[in-house]
């Protein structure tokens, strides 16, 4: 996305919203260290308040975020006709501004691609057109295999600290080889001509849900991501290139029955530095069926949602707009 002039710029980002940054700074954002004896219980209890939370003390090495981010950086910096060549994404590959396939737009390039181990490998990366340099490192695959495992963990604690039996009722779905998990790589450029408008913030990636059980998202230092309240205030996430901020996704809030919420989240483009991130999203096998955790359940306790599988949600939310509320269809009239 190489800007060449400011009416042409403009005219780029003419289909994308810009909203006022009147967002405030998320002053006590809920921090869990991984190597609390308590994390457990402040996992569920971030969850239930939040469906977010920051996490330090992670065990994975700061050397793998820098790897990846050079490499991804060195993606993003390829001439357009370039990265055009690993797209469009079906849903997989390269996208420019485009999320989805139902008119969603933002001020953003992605690499999008499925973490299934038999798709991961290098051999099967024909499903982009070309496949990008990008993934002759192993900086791609060192980072999810860490931040997997990583993830597998946290979900055991947040098992273990709802009381779910067995305790690898969410992390089993994840590990599964068949687990439909996915990964993005995410680059929002600097968009200097926004000082014109105003100071306004171009939206880069509009206000959403996760469908998946759970989301784990690491980014450079620059800001950018907000999160939605209980109240529905919108507040502003202080970057920490650092930690992982973990959101709760949709199947997990179908599987506590509501207890936990996924979080609304969304992602503002800054004016002159450009934010790079990269989001593991753990997800179930197709054809699993997502329904509140017997264990979780109080006596004569009824699931808020109907029955559906991994692979009904899936289709319905490729079906949807990214605003949209779409465990609206599959919750009990
Ligand atoms: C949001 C979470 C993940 O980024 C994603 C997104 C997917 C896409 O970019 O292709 C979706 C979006 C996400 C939810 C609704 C549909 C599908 C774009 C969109 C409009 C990869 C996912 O799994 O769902």
């Amino acid at each position: 996305m190489v800007v060449h002039s400011q009416s042409a710029a403009l005219d780029h980002c003419s289909l994308i919203k810009t909203c006022k940054p009147t967002t405030s700074v998320f002053k006590g954002i809920p921090v869990v260290d991984l190597r609390d004896p308590e994390a457990k219980n402040l996992i569920v209890k971030t969850c239930e308040e939040y469906g977010f939370f920051k996490l330090v003390n992670h065990g994975v090495p700061m050397e793998f975020f820098t790897r990846l981010e050079a490499e991804a950086l060195k993606f993003f910096n390829l001439p357009q006709s370039d990265k055009d060549k690993a797209g469009p994404p079906d849903p997989f590959g390269y996208g420019f501004k485009k999320i989805g396939s139902n008119g969603d737009v933002g001020w953003v390039e992605y690499l999008l691609l499925n973490t299934n181990p038999q798709i991961t490998s290098l051999k099967s990366l024909t499903v982009f057109r070309e496949t990008p340099e990008i993934f002759r490192s192993s900086a791609v695959n060192d980072y999810i295999q860490a931040v997997k495992r990583m993830t597998f963990e946290v979900v055991e604690l947040l098992a273990d600290g709802l009381k779910i039996e067995p305790r690898d009722a969410l992390s089993r779905l994840l590990r599964d080889e068949k687990s439909d998990s996915c990964f993005r790589l995410n680059h929002y450029p600097p968009c200097p001509e926004l000082q014109a408008l105003g100071g306004r913030n171009l939206i880069g990636f509009g206000e959403h849900t996760d469908p998946q059980i759970i989301s784990v998202l690491r980014s450079n230092n620059t800001s950018g991501l907000q999160i939605c309240l209980r109240d529905k205030t919108w507040v502003s996430v202080p970057p920490d290139q650092t930690s992982f901020f973990i959101n709760v996704g949709d199947a997990l809030q179908v599987m506590t029955n509501g207890r936990l919420r996924s979080v609304r989240h969304r992602v503002l483009a800054e004016s002159m530095r450009s934010r790079v991130s990269m989001i593991y999203f753990g997800g179930p096998p197709l054809s699993e069926k997502i329904a509140p955790l017997a264990s979780l359940m109080a006596k004569g306790e009824e699931s808020l949602y109907e029955e559906f599988t991994w692979w009904e949600y899936k289709t319905s939310a490729y079906k949807s707009r990214l605003g949209d509320y779409r465990l609206g269809l599959f919750e009990k009239k």
